[in-house]
């Protein structure tokens, strides 16, 4: 796709008066080595599902047996695997200096394990050189929620034995890109994977084991996660390694002691499990009982590692109620705003500060940057045939200023990526939730960049200019 600049200043001089706009001019705030571009992930994009001896994923599992809100499938999403050259003028269009992307593991192990599948490495030998062409740093993220099948049928991650395959796989990707890409990140999410797809059946796996579920895939991810940092680790000294993580701040919704115990319980399972094991080497002590029976000598430290960068995904905090009969006893109150997504998440910008101070003074203030942030809404094709979405603008602008806040309170903030560029296939949503930058008609795959892609160009512009 080109775009027509002409299209492109007009639009950008109609975003002016935005308020957001009062935030650009305070760019300099962002040195000038900030990372700024957008997340995706291979399983929502790339379509193309066949190709190239990919193997199936549990997400093909869990949409073949009718999980899909919408009824919708992967299987062209966005057609990113055949477009990604369109894809990639886009980000240069909008001046990102950086990108983040997944790899799929069942391209590269159709099956899990074995001997890599070049074919599927191609693809991503092919996207690391576009980016690299259009001057954009591809941050590699190893694992977004597409295990292969085959592993699954072994157990997943409610086993341990996924730590030596995920290593090799590790092994194998960095082997073929490692020149390239100096950025590995491990996993996305992996609380989200272990509550929605093994706690609970929302997401695939779909396994429904509740609590010991959850803990379960938690602690086997932290392991999978620590031998590979170490396998990249071992033959590629020059590169930055870390992971992802979705944080949100988990506030109780009333000063009741159930309220806050619920809301410190929901911390340590959205929040510690993940971090404290990878950062401190601990279990959270509200799960440590719990946790016992699954944790073998010599797991914590396998599961600690001095990662060089923490990528934090934030959408929104959770307002937490004491629920008996729910998984950990929590349930979610009302949030106190009056601003919510299509997802029905609440907007609280200040939120965003506070995950980001909280790793500066309680963890060190290791180098993080926000790995996801953005927001779905009911977008309309306007009768000028543009996107005029304003609320996605102010969501973005808003939660820029956090960042910006933090900033300049100490936190070591090193980039901010919007989620997504793309319209994408949001998980058990299907196609129904639009979070991209640039719109996709999935009928002719056509790209329409919305007015926040314009806006978000713009202000990434004079923040690198300044
Ligand atoms: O689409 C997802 C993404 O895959 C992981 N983080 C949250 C996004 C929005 O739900």
């Amino acid at each position: 796709m080109r775009l027509k600049r002409r299209d492109f200043l007009a639009a950008t001089a109609a975003l002016a008066a935005f308020p957001g706009n009062t935030l650009a001019a305070k760019a300099p705030a962002f040195h000038k080595d900030f990372l700024w571009g957008a997340s995706t992930s291979a399983y929502q994009i790339e379509g193309a599902l066949d190709a190239d001896g990919r193997g199936p994923s549990v997400w093909d599992t869990f949409t073949a047996q009718g999980h899909i809100q919408d009824g919708s499938t992967a299987a062209q999403a966005c057609q990113h695997y055949t477009r990604y050259r369109e894809d990639v003028a886009l980000m240069k269009a909008a001046h990102f200096n950086a990108y983040r992307f997944s790899i799929a593991w069942p391209r590269v192990q159709p099956q899990g394990t074995g001997p890599a599948n070049a074919k599927g490495l191609d693809f991503y030998d092919r996207l690391v050189d576009e980016l690299l062409r259009a001057g954009i740093r591809p941050l590699a993220c190893l694992y977004h929620w597409d295990m292969p099948q085959a592993l699954q049928d072994q157990g997943g991650w409610q086993s341990r034995a996924m730590t030596g395959p995920f290593a090799d796989y590790a092994r194998a990707v960095a082997a073929r890109l490692g020149d390239r890409v100096k950025d590995w990140m491990m996993l996305n999410e992996p609380n989200v994977v272990a509550i929605f797809g093994h706690g609970l059946r929302e997401h695939a796996p779909g396994l429904g084991l509740g609590e010991m579920g959850v803990l379960r895939a938690l602690h086997h991810q932290n392991l999978a996660q620590g031998a590979a940092l170490r396998a990249i680790r071992a033959e590629h000294g020059d590169c930055r390694l870390g992971t992802v993580t979705s944080v949100q701040p988990c506030r109780p919704e009333t000063s009741s002691d159930a309220d806050r115990a619920a809301a410190i319980r929901w911390d340590a399972v959205w929040n510690r499990v993940a971090v404290d094991g990878l950062l401190r080497g601990a279990v959270p002590d509200v799960l440590a009982e719990r946790m016992a029976p699954i944790i073998q000598p010599g797991d914590l430290a396998a599961i600690r590692f001095p990662i060089d960068l923490l990528g934090l995904n934030y959408y929104s905090p959770n307002t937490m109620r004491h629920a008996p009969g729910q998984m950990f006893e929590v349930g979610w109150g009302r949030a106190p705003t009056d601003r919510f997504t299509a997802m029905g998440w609440p907007v609280q910008p200040d939120g965003l500060y506070e995950v980001l101070m909280e790793f500066k003074n309680l963890y060190g203030n290791p180098a993080t940057f926000v790995a996801e942030n953005g927001a779905a809404y009911d977008d309309a094709l306007s009768a000028d045939g543009q996107v005029h979405d304003p609320e996605r603008i102010r969501y973005l602008a808003d939660h820029i200023a956090e960042v910006r806040r933090a900033l300049a309170d100490g936190a070591n903030v090193t980039g901010y990526l919007a989620w997504s560029l793309l319209d994408n296939f949001e998980w058990a949503f299907g196609l129904s939730k639009r979070f991209g930058l640039v719109r996709v008609d999935y009928d002719s795959q056509k790209r329409i960049p919305k007015d926040s892609y314009r806006w978000f160009a713009d202000f990434i512009q004079k923040a690198r200019q300044s």
